[in-house]
């Protein structure tokens, strides 16, 4: 078996990140604070109640990072917007001098060769708008499609690859159900209001985007996980189901076919959300390419007394762990997903829009990063995602998750998944050896261990 994988001409390599998780400068030039703000400066909300008031600086120091990856010959890079820089109220009134940020951003971007993804929403809603009742409340869609519009009339002409909104699970589940992430609610039925409002939010954005940025292409980016049932039996099988139709199917056949799926429209009952009429048709305006985040492979059962879907993950000791809670490392998860992908819904073309692993990474003496575990774990997925492409998934690139060591939400600063290692204390980035690897991927457009 041959362990050398060259990709597709024109495949995109990349890295990722998000705008609360590495700018810091929440208080200069006019912006206002947003959920996350609040969230973290709640004692008890984040590991070790740090906050990302700081952070890796990135406001400031947005040349470094893209001569780190212009010298790297990293040639994409995804990042997202901060709507309260921009907006700080969440509408009415723009904020010039944050527009002004991202639009620097851009230019310095093209100026090093790299191609810019912009993604909308990656969780950090002004709080004002929170204040209101958040994506909960219906305006917060159309407020949303304003905010769409304001960035791409100003960015439009420059960026071509939009994403309107990261993980909406994770937003509309960890911040509303589980109450780990902002805004910290606990209430299902907000929690499944949110998700239909953040879509309807994308389906309104799209018509937007299309106009403001010619001949742009837009996506929207899911967390999606591989699932199987822990056994045969008909009870597991079915829980797995709801797992899938709760984390994956909820958020895909909306977008895709224009409907929730009827067997969790009948498992939620009352706690469904309120759907008006040409709603679906919004949500389900085309899209050019699906933005895949994986990071996981999920064993369900069944359980009586377990959460809100009666069912709970299994774990096997012979399961490789990832040093993240529950996560379990696992490429072959990613190539099954993407072939279902392919095959449940119509072959969309794809992204890989965020794949990485947690690692404790030490800064050597010498100054040097070793983590070959990382370079392992890339090199694996990455491979995943080559016999996909050769197995006609029509996969057409793939971030890294993340460009440099940044706040982990409620974890804080205690998980590092950067292929450039920050040092919070200087402010310094250093080239992981994964970060010299990936070099040489984007270089060669090849893997190799
Ligand atoms: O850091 C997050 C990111 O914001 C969204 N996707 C998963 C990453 C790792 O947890």
């Amino acid at each position: 078996m041959k362990d050398i994988y060259t990709f597709p001409e024109n495949f995109k390599w990349g890295t990722a990140t998000a705008s609360y998780q590495i700018e810091g400068a929440v208080n200069e030039d006019g912006r206002a604070p947003s959920i996350w703000d609040t969230f973290a400066h709640k004692s008890g909300k984040i590991d070790d109640n740090m906050t990302g008031d700081v952070t890796c600086d990135h406001y400031h120091k947005y040349k470094e990072d893209i001569a780190h990856m212009k010298d790297l010959g990293i040639r994409n890079y995804r990042f997202s917007l901060s709507w309260s820089r921009i907006i700080p109220e969440g509408s009415g009134k723009v904020n010039q001098k944050g527009l002004d940020f991202y639009s620097r951003l851009v230019d310095e971007l093209l100026t090093a060769g790299i191609t810019p993804y912009a993604t909308l929403f990656h969780w950090d809603l002004p709080q004002a708008l929170q204040d209101a009742g958040g994506w909960a409340n219906r305006e917060t869609a159309y407020k949303y499609r304003d905010y769409a519009d304001v960035v791409c009339t100003a960015l439009g002409g420059r960026v071509k690859n939009w994403m309107t909104h990261n993980e909406p699970w994770v937003h509309s589940f960890v911040g509303h159900l589980y109450g780990d992430h902002a805004p910290g609610l606990k209430d299902l039925k907000t929690a499944l209001q949110t998700a239909h409002h953040m879509l309807l939010a994308h389906g309104l954005a799209i018509p937007v985007i299309r106009e403001k940025s010619p001949g742009a292409r837009i996506g929207i980016v899911n967390n999606l996980e591989w699932i199987e049932p822990a056994s045969m039996d008909s009870r597991d099988r079915d829980a797995a189901d709801r797992h899938d139709g709760a984390f994956n199917r909820w958020f895909l056949d909306p977008v895709f076919y224009g409907s929730y799926p009827k067997d969790m429209m009948d498992w939620y009952g009352s706690d469904a959300p309120e759907i008006l009429s040409g709603d679906m048709k919004t949500i389900s305006a085309p899209i050019d390419f699906l933005g895949v985040n994986f990071y996981t492979r999920r064993i369900i059962a069944h359980e009586n007394h377990g959460n809100f879907l009666k069912c709970r993950q299994v774990r096997y000791p012979f399961m490789k762990k990832s040093n993240y809670e529950e996560w379990e490392n696992n490429a072959e998860g990613l190539y099954r997903l993407l072939i279902r992908l392919k095959t449940d819904y119509g072959n969309p073309e794809m992204m890989i829009t965020e794949n990485g692993t947690p690692l404790p990474d030490v800064l050597e003496a010498n100054g040097e990063v070793h983590d070959p575990e990382r370079i392992d774990y890339l090199y694996r997925h990455m491979g995943a995602a080559w016999q996909a492409i050769e197995d006609g998934v029509r996969l057409k690139g793939y971030f890294v998750w993340s460009l440099l060591d940044n706040f982990e939400w409620c974890l804080g600063f205690t998980k590092r998944f950067g292929l450039l290692y920050t040092d919070y204390e200087t402010g310094k980035r250093i080239v992981k050896d994964s970060g010299h690897w990936y070099s040489d991927v984007c270089r060669k457009n090849r893997i190799e261990l």
